[in-house]
C-alpha cells in the first residue's frame, strides 16, 4: 500500500499514472483541504474534486479543474440576477457540492463523504481529507489578507505575496485513517503538487509531519518544478517571492529533512549532485505527466 501527500492537478495526475500501471499496489491519498471554501453556502473542495473527478475520467483536462462537457447555466442565471460568479461552478459540479453541504449538514464529515462520492464514481483510490476539521489557507498579499480563492482565481494568482497562513492548522487533528494511512504505507509519496500551498496545509496538521519523517527512508517526492518553472499554478513565483530558491533543491530545502528520495526531471539532471550532496537519493526520468509513455515511466521511479 502506497500513501500519496496530494494536492490539485499534479496529485490527481500521478495518482492517474500510479493506478494505470500493470500491477497497482493499494492507493491512499491524504489530501490538502486548505482550498476549501463556503460558497452560496455551499462547501467545495477543490483538491478533493479534482482527484476524484480524475481518477472517475470525468475532469476537463483543459483548465485542470472541474468536468468535461460541463454546462454553465446556473452560473449563467446567478450572474444575470447579480449573484457572485468570480468562482465558476459547473451545472453538474454543483451537484457534488450540493451532496456533500447537505451530508455534512446531517453529520457527516468530509472523510465519510469523499468515500461515498468515490464509491458512486468507481474510484478505487481512498480518498483522505488530512483533517475533517476547518483550515483555510490566506495569503498576505500587497491588496491584503486574501482567502485561498480570492488570491486564486478573483486576483489569478498575480498578487504578489508576503506570506502565508494555514488558519486553524494548528488546533485541526489530523483524521485517524489519514494518521494510519502514513504508518502503514510501505512507501510515502509526495506529489508533484505546490509545496507552500498543497503540501504545506497538510504537514501543518499537528503530527503529520513528525508521522512522515518518522518514514522518511520510505518518502519519495516528485519536484514540481523543472527547469526553474512550475508546469501549472504559482509554485514558481511562490517559491521566488518568499525567498526560496525556485529550483528542485530549493523545493529538497523546503522539505528537509522529510524526504528520502527525489524524483526529478530530465532537464535538471544537473541538479543531481547537489541533492546527493544533501544526503538525498535521486531518480530521474520524465516528470511531465499526460502521455502514457511518460506516466508509466514517472509511475515506475515512484514505485520501483
Ligand atoms: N479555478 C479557476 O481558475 N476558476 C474557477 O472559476 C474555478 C472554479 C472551481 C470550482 C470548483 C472546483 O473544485 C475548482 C475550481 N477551480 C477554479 C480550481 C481551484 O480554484 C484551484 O485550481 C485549486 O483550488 C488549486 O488546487
Amino acid at each position: 500500500m502506497i500513501t500519496v501527500l496530494s494536492g490539485g492537478v499534479g496529485a490527481a495526475r500521478l495518482l492517474r499514472a500510479l493506478r494505470a500501471t500493470s500491477h497497482p499496489p493499494e492507493i491512499r491519498a491524504v489530501v490538502n483541504v486548505g482550498d476549501d471554501l463556503v460558497l452560496h453556502g455551499l462547501t467545495i473542495c477543490p483538491d478533493l474534486d479534482t482527484i476524484l473527478y480524475t481518477l472517475a475520467g470525468l475532469n476537463n483536462d483543459q483548465t485542470g479543474w472541474g468536468l468535461a462537457g460541463e454546462s454553465w447555466r446556473v452560473m449563467a442565471e446567478l450572474e444575470a440576477i447579480g449573484g457572485e460568479s468570480w468562482f465558476r461552478l459547473g451545472d453538474r459540479d454543483l451537484a457534488t457540492h450540493l451532496y456533500r453541504t447537505q451530508r455534512l449538514a446531517s453529520g457527516a464529515t468530509k472523510t465519510m463523504v469523499s468515500a461515498e462520492l468515490a464509491s458512486t464514481l468507481g474510484v478505487n483510490v481512498t480518498l483522505l481529507p488530512v483533517t475533517d476539521d476547518p483550515v483555510a489557507t490566506v495569503f498576505e498579499t500587497a491588496e491584503g489578507r486574501l482567502s485561498f480563492q480570492e488570491y486564486f482565481v478573483r486576483h489569478h494568482h498575480a498578487v504578489r505575496v508576503s506570506g502565508v497562513e494555514i488558519v486553524g492548522a494548528a488546533s485541526a487533528r489530523a483524521t485517524p485513517a489519514a494518521f494510519s494511512a502514513l504508518e502503514a504505507a510501505h512507501r510515502i509519496v509526495i506529489a508533484p503538487s505546490n509545496p507552500i500551498i498543497s503540501i504545506d496545509p497538510i504537514l501543518q496538521v499537528p503530527g503529520v509531519r513528525d508521522a512522515v519523517r518518522a518514514r522518511r527512508d520510505d518518502v519519495i517526492a516528485v519536484s514540481p518544478i523543472i527547469g526553474g518553472v512550475a508546469l501549472k499554478g504559482p509554485a514558481d513565483r511562490l517559491l521566488a517571492e518568499l525567498g526560496h530558491d525556485v529550483s528542485c533543491v530549493g523545493v529538497a530545502d523546503f522539505y528537509g529533512d522529510l524526504v528520502g528520495t527525489w524524483v526529478i526531471d530530465e532537464a535538471d539532471a544537473a541538479h543531481e549532485a547537489t541533492l546527493r550532496d544533501r544526503g538525498y537519493d535521486v531518480r530521474i526520468t520524465t516528470t511531465v505527466m499526460g502521455r502514457a509513455d511518460h506516466d508509466a515511466a514517472l509511475a515506475a521511479a515512484v514505485l520501483s
